[in-house]
């Protein structure tokens, strides 16, 4: 199967929630086969999967405790074959998740490890004798961990310490350890063998660590260690191993890529030998909060469209972006970027306003009919693990509800209710009693109704990626961004061989006149908005899009 992943789009599944096919309340692979069709009615080119490997759940998936099986609440090997075979008869590509900066400390790897310093698993992790200071044992450095407290957890049998960037039991594995970078290749093989596409790569830019780990700045909470495990001295030698068994298979590689800005990016993704075929950037996620969902700012349009610009510019005929505005570690686009009293609007000028920059587009369950963030009324009823420990260790002074608050903006158990299929008891989504909340706005907000409805947010969604499909200039044209300094529209340009395509976007609650750039006289011809009835010429309604071509 030849197909360019550039022309391509995909659809994210967290599979959890996605839609449970035997009543046990959990979404799963037989969930996934009955949908298959839907998926590719949207007009997507691929699915991918984040983690349905064994798990602990730690981190729901993002911990692994064995790369080669399925996780019993979501099936069997068999399951997942009948799956790709069915999705690859609909044309569609699988992409699985590859979490290797670590595993579960449930892994039989970490397990082994811990015993004793001389087993073949030793070496797989990065142990560190303690660090005495007048007596006192304290942990080899003053690394935070991303997820909770301090980034060593002591292990007695081993009188060591070992490394976790994320939660306690998620072990950071030792990259450096040739052993280790075969297990990783021959994990790679055993699905690309199986038939799967490629692989979206967690962390990846995670894996190698600074020699001597040294002391990071004492104040920054839960990043102090990050210049020294980000872009490590060794990870381009790792990427390109790696690389070579992607290479053999045609596999697509997506790497995820926090905090890393676009001119490391381009080393790791541009150019024949490139590591990378694409990277999942964090900048667009930053418009209203800094660094990470949990410290809020309120929403500025200019902060989202720098992010967006920077990297269509620098990465134009030189990488290739992923373009994405919702996944499994972010709260629901329509309550940060857009508008719940105009839901609807917002909805459809956010699927606009990235689907028809250059590059490829990722769709987040749920996202393409509009889901929102849902509100829960105490802390202990949230779910993940950085949630959670975001409300126990920051604005401690405030009041409860404004605590609450921020967490019902930043969680990320927002992405991960439950897919709202119809309007039925727990939405559709299982015959039995969900894992987890369902979103109380199901009854409007779901699959079937949007189905019925040929102006609804779903449907929006298929005309754009149908129009992306169907547009030489939207695949290939380039960018460029007009009236940058506005802070209520957003407006870009796509050029190809003398077709020009403009993408005019309002992020504002009012009515907001605009002109047209310089060398665009008139209106043009629309091929998409998000009202029914044309407006006035030069009057952009509450959140419209118009995507005109000249
Ligand atoms: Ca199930």
């Amino acid at each position: 199967m030849e197909k360019d992943f550039r022309r391509c789009s995909f659809y994210q599944i967290w599979i959890r929630s996605f839609k449970d096919g035997n009543g046990d309340g959990i979404g799963d692979l037989a969930g996934v086969l009955e949908k298959l069709p839907y998926i590719k009615s949207l007009g997507v080119d691929g699915i991918w999967f984040s983690p349905i490997y064994p798990s602990p759940n730690a981190d729901y998936g993002y911990d692994i405790s064995d790369y080669r099986n399925i996780h019993p609440d979501y099936g069997t090997l068999d399951d997942f074959k009948k799956v790709l075979d069915k999705a690859h008869e609909l044309g569609l590509w699988v992409i699985m998740d590859l979490v290797i900066n670590h595993t579960s400390d449930e892994h039989p790897w970490f397990v082994e490890s811990c015993k004793s310093k001389d087993n073949p698993y030793s070496d797989y992790y990065i142990w560190r004798d303690p660090k005495w200071v007048e007596g006192k044992m304290l942990p080899p450095n003053n690394w935070f961990s991303q997820f909770e407290g301090l980034a060593w957890e002591y292990c007695e049998s081993r009188q060591q310490y070992y490394l976790h960037v994320f939660a306690r039991k998620q072990p950071d594995l030792n990259m450096d350890n040739p052993k280790v970078r075969e297990e990783v290749k021959s994990i790679m093989r055993f699905w690309l063998d199986m038939g799967v596409d490629g692989f979206r790569e967690d962390v990846i830019t995670y894996i190698s660590k600074q020699e001597g780990l040294p002391d990071g700045l004492s104040f920054l909470p839960a990043i102090n260690g990050l210049p020294f495990y980000k872009d490590g001295p060794h990870i381009m030698e790792y990427l390109r191993e790696f690389r070579e068994v992607a290479k053999e298979y045609g596999a697509v590689q997506i790497g995820e890529a926090p905090m890393t800005p676009v001119k490391t990016a381009l080393s790791y993704m541009s150019g024949e030998d490139r590591v990378l075929d694409m990277m999942i950037q964090f900048d667009t996620m930053m418009a209203d909060c800094f660094l990470t969902e949990y410290v809020y700012h309120k929403f500025t349009l200019r902060k989202l469209k720098r992010a967006f610009s920077k990297w269509q510019t620098e990465l134009d005929g030189k990488a290739w972006n992923a373009l994405y505005l919702e996944n499994h570690d972010h709260p629901r686009v329509i309550n940060r970027y857009g508008s719940l009293k105009y839901w609807r609007e917002s909805g459809k000028m956010l699927a606009a306003c990235y689907i028809f920059q250059q590059g490829t587009p990722f769709i987040y369950q749920g996202q393409e009919i509009g889901m929102t963030n849902i509100r829960l009324e105490s802390i202990d009823q949230y779910l993940d693990v950085a949630s959670k420990n975001a409300y126990h260790s920051f604005h401690l002074r405030e009041k409860v509800e404004k605590r609450l608050r921020r967490i019902h903006v930043s969680s990320r158990d927002s992405a991960r209710t439950p897919v709202q299929w119809n309007r039925e008891k727990n939405a559709g989504f299982t015959t039995g009693e969900p894992w987890f909340y369902v979103n109380r706005d199901y009854k409007r907000i779901n699959v079937e109704a949007e189905e019925q409805d040929p102006g609804s947010i779903l449907n929006f969604y298929r005309k754009c990626l149908a129009l992306r499909k169907s547009s030489e200039t939207l695949i290939w044209g380039k960018y460029r961004e007009y009236f940058p300094l506005s802070s209520r529209i957003y407006m870009y340009e796509r050029s190809y061989e003398g077709e020009r395509i403009l993408v005019i976007c309002s992020f504002s609650k009012n009515e907001e006149r605009f002109r047209f750039p310089k060398g665009y006289d008139g209106p043009g011809e629309l091929l998409l908005d998000n009202y029914d009835g044309a407006g006035q010429e030069k009057v952009l309604r509450p959140y419209e899009v118009r995507v005109l071509k000249y």
